[in-house]
């Protein structure tokens, strides 16, 4: 028991609030850029901030959203009226979390092979995010499909990370999300999908029972069991949500209050209607299923912005949208019909 259980499992029960899900907007500034750059955005500190105040200040998303995961540098910025991001959302009803990663590299000796870094130093992180007013972290781990690959090396150096960082972060007092992410890229098959998240899941609970994480007290967020991109062969929307369903039911212990999957570059549309099927389908689920979505949340406001403020509230909008429509199928109540409702744009 740490001095935080009671706090951490308040605070993963108001993550997993019903009908609500976690917005992810925790890109790092590369990504962030990269982004900014495909649509023609200038890549400033100032664009970056101006974007993320955009996010933070949707009116009504805590209707559909219990909290946001913000980036090193977002965390630290404010609104142009000067209110800091963390407190704004406290404000507006959000949990703030933070990625507290350090990214992807390559792991030496597995060529085609990442390993998340960040563990060093990562305490003191931790105690410097709390005081800032987060309440949650999340480290993202990624595991790619290929010929020979994942390594066991693979699965297991990034099993063993995020159950150090898990540990770390409920010392601390964050609710941990640990994200495991199975990479769509490739033309893998649903059924090697499957195979694979499997592996990482089982690896992934074995390292978070062995560096004594609490289970209750931590959110997974997984990729879906999809077929890889490429594949000529791509599962419907029922098997993605069985195949989805099955293997969790055999990976991830009960005591785990909720499981927020990635969107992991489905489209939009697709990552709400498999989040649905989920949902419509399984009613007795022992943990909450909900989203925890980037691109699936934020790209229709990213395409729309241009980095004009004329732009901005059209932008919010779209994104509440996309917010409401993934809130709905949290709760298996989302119909194509939605999205022919326009957007109250
Ligand atoms: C997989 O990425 C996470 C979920 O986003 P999608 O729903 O778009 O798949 C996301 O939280 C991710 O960790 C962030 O976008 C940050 O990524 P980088 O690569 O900048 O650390």
């Amino acid at each position: 028991m740490s001095q935080y259980t009671q706090e951490l499992q308040a605070t993963a029960k108001a993550m997993m609030a019903d009908n609500k899900g976690v917005l992810a907007m925790d890109e790092s500034n590369g990504t962030c850029n990269k982004r900014f750059q495909q649509r023609g955005i200038p890549t400033t500190e100032e664009k970056r901030r101006a974007y993320r105040e955009l996010l933070v200040t949707i009116p009504n998303l805590n209707e559909y959203v219990s909290g946001a995961i913000l980036y090193d540098e977002t965390i630290r910025q404010s609104t142009k009226d000067g209110v800091p991001f963390p407190k704004l959302m406290q404000s507006n009803g959000m949990i703030p979390g933070i990625k507290v990663d350090a990214g992807a590299k390559e792991l030496a000796g597995h060529p085609n092979e990442k390993v998340t870094e960040g563990l060093d130093g990562l305490r003191d992180r931790i105690a410097e995010y709390y005081k800032m007013g987060a309440r949650f972290a999340k480290w993202r781990a990624v595991i790619t499909i290929g010929d020979g690959i994942p390594s066991r090396a693979c699965i297991e150096s990034n099993a063993h990370a995020l159950a150090r960082y898990a540990a770390l972060c409920q010392e601390g007092g964050l609710v941990p999300i640990v994200e495991p992410e199975v990479l769509i890229d490739g033309n893998h098959t649903i059924e090697r999908c499957y195979e694979v998240t499997e592996q990482t899941l089982i690896a992934v609970f074995d390292q978070l029972h062995l560096q004594n994480v609490a289970l209750d007290q931590m959110i997974l967020k997984p990729s879906m069991v999809v077929s890889g991109k490429d594949c000529p062969q791509q599962a419907s929307v029922e098997e993605v949500a069985d195949a989805t369903i099955k293997c969790l039911l055999d990976c991830v212990p009960a005591s785990v209050p909720g499981i927020a999957f990635l969107s992991g570059g489905q489209s939009m549309e697709r990552s709400s209607a498999h989040l649905n099927a989920m949902n419509a389908k399984y009613k007795q689920l022992p943990w909450r299923v909900t989203f925890s979505y980037a691109r699936a949340i934020q790209q229709p406001a990213l395409d729309n912005w241009k980095g004009e403020d004329a732009n901005v509230e059209k932008s919010q909008k779209l994104s509440l949208h996309r917010a409401k429509c993934n809130s709905a199928a949290s709760m298996g109540q989302y119909s194509e019909e939605m999205e022919k409702q326009p957007a109250m744009v």
